[in-house]
């Protein structure tokens, strides 16, 4: 399983992957950090598509094409805002990651990319967030077997040595 597993740092637009995941909000109509990058990256005709979806549910994923991204598709999810951590927070990005391999499942998209989702503007605290993650990507490797690689992309090197400390730990 962990070799499926593959840690990065950059930049997610530039990810050679069949889909990468968007950590977007309610309304899929763009914002700052990785969603605003990945709407710079894709071009215009992203947002023209995802207001015909018309938003998505913190905890769900919802497709669009990649346009001039090199991944193929933006699975956009919707991670939680943090409130303290008795909001449901941790179950809600748990669905996040389960439901995004989910949708790559779907669509036949054999290598996926993700940001750090909710641990931006969100505020999730990284190494939980981090937890969840490899913890969620680990569960659905062992009984889904489509799915070749999955990237977890870091931006910056403090994040890196998180997801390499949880990676050790979740994998070890
Ligand atoms: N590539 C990879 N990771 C990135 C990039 C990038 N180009 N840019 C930022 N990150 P955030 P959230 C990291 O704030 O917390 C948006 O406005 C960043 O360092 O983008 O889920 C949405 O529209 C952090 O670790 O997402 C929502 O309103 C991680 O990506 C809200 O922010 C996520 O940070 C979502 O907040």
């Amino acid at each position: 399983m962990k070799e499926k597993i593959e840690i990065v740092e950059g930049d997610i637009t530039k990810q050679e992957v069949d889909a990468i995941v968007n950590a977007a909000n309610t309304s899929l109509l763009g914002g700052g950090g990785v969603d605003g990058a990945i709407h710079r990256a894709a071009g215009p005709e992203l947002l023209e598509e995802t207001r015909k979806i018309g938003g998505c549910p913190t905890g769900e994923a919802r497709v669009s094409k990649g346009y001039r991204l090199p991944a193929k598709w933006v699975i956009h999810t919707v991670g939680p805002v943090w409130r303290g951590g008795q909001k449901n927070e941790e179950t809600l990005l748990a669905n996040c990651y389960r439901n995004s391999l989910q949708e790559a499942v779907k669509i036949g998209a054999k290598t996926i990319a993700f940001p750090g989702i909710s641990t931006g503007v969100y505020s999730f605290p990284l190494e939980r967030a981090t937890e969840i993650a490899m913890t969620e990507a680990k569960t659905f490797l062992e009984s889904h077997e489509t799915i070749e690689e999955v990237v977890f992309v870091c931006f910056g090197e403090k994040a890196l040595k998180t997801y390499q400390d949880v990676f050790a730990r979740v994998f070890g």
